[in-house]
């Protein structure tokens, strides 16, 4: 008996109708995200493979020059996305200046390519960001004003979870037919749960208010849990499902943070608070900052609301 699933074009091209306004010009650009993510997708499923079959330097099993995965996706990505047509200017993670694909084009799309790739040799969840506003000529805008942000990630199962403004929605690759489908409707994260997710090994470099936040979290009656695989698509995936909080936060080392506003922080902010969650950068939302620099980072912490409230009152 056939059950009904939704796959990402249907759902998508569902919501463009429910906007009396779409042209049909957002369901396109997310359609070429959507195909760019399966053809990484399937890379880096072989992605184990290509030392052994492509160590000689020359061409592996599949005919292809063997490229750095993370160089290969951030090409594929600029190229199928100047082709959809819908791009103003283009922004990756990976290079160091906006391109500008046609200066009319409707949106403006900033991406980090394949996040976390130096975990792809050990095999360990990585992931594409995309941040997407609307073209008016100036690239550095606040996240506030994003119109859709998501992600893909490359995992055990290939999921793309994206937001369009009207919560957030996660699609599961079914590799039989090679459809994302609708697995994960309307995610809403848990107000509270007892997980944590920072790099405890910058201890000594956090700020007093971070440190005694940790400490006093780990005397709770119930003491949280760490949870950290050093992959933020990863880490804030399992915020957004099961709750907890994400801290990439500024020390002595690095008083900005680690994280880059347009092409990490805001996309992940703008689905937090989509899916009622919070996101801050010391005590602002991340998606009210105005962008000074393309590469700006900031320190970040998001999660389950009253995870982030409890936070802030370390701060
Ligand atoms: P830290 C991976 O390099 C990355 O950009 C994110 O995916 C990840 O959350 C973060 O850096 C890890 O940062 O401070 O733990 O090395």
């Amino acid at each position: 008996m056939y059950k009904h699933v939704t796959t990402l074009t249907e759902f998508v091209v569902a919501s463009e109708r429910k906007q009396k306004e779409a042209t049909g010009s957002f369901t396109l650009l997310l359609t070429h995200i959507e195909n760019a993510a399966k053809i990484i997708a399937s890379h880096v499923k072989r992605s184990g493979l290509a030392d052994i079959l492509g160590k000689t330097g020359t061409t592996n099993a599949y005919d292809e020059e063997v490229q750095k995965l993370d160089e290969f996706s951030d090409k594929l990505l600029f190229d199928m996305l100047s082709d959809s047509g819908q791009i103003g200017y283009l922004g990756s993670e990976e290079k160091e200046d906006v391109l500008c694909v046609n200066k009319k084009g409707k949106y403006n799309v900033f991406f980090d390519p394949l996040d976390g790739s130096s975990n792809i040799d050990v095999n360990i969840n990585i992931g594409t960001i995309f941040s997407i506003y609307h073209n008016d000529g100036d690239v550095l805008r606040e996240g506030r004003v994003q119109v859709g942000a998501g992600y893909v990630l490359y995992g055990p199962s290939v999921m793309f979870v994206y937001s369009s403004g009207a919560g957030v929605n996660g699609f599961t690759l079914d590799p039989s037919i090679g459809s994302f489908l609708l697995s994960h409707e309307n995610i809403i994260v848990p107000q509270n749960k007892n997980y944590y997710s920072i790099n405890d090994g910058n201890y000594e470099l956090f700020e007093n208010s971070m440190k005694e936040y940790l400490t006093s979290i780990k005397k709770e009656e119930k003491p949280y849990q760490s949870r950290y695989v050093g992959s933020m698509v990863a880490d804030v995936h399992r915020t957004l499902l099961k709750g907890g909080i994400f801290m990439n936060p500024s020390n002595k080392k690095r008083p900005d943070g680690k994280l880059r506003l347009l092409f990490e922080v805001n996309p992940f902010a703008y689905l937090m608070e989509q899916a009622g969650g919070s996101a801050v950068s010391g005590k602002i939302s991340p998606l009210d900052i105005k962008p000074q620099s393309l590469t700006q980072r900031t320190p970040i912490v998001m999660g389950s609301k009253n995870e982030v409230k409890k936070y802030l009152t370390f701060i």
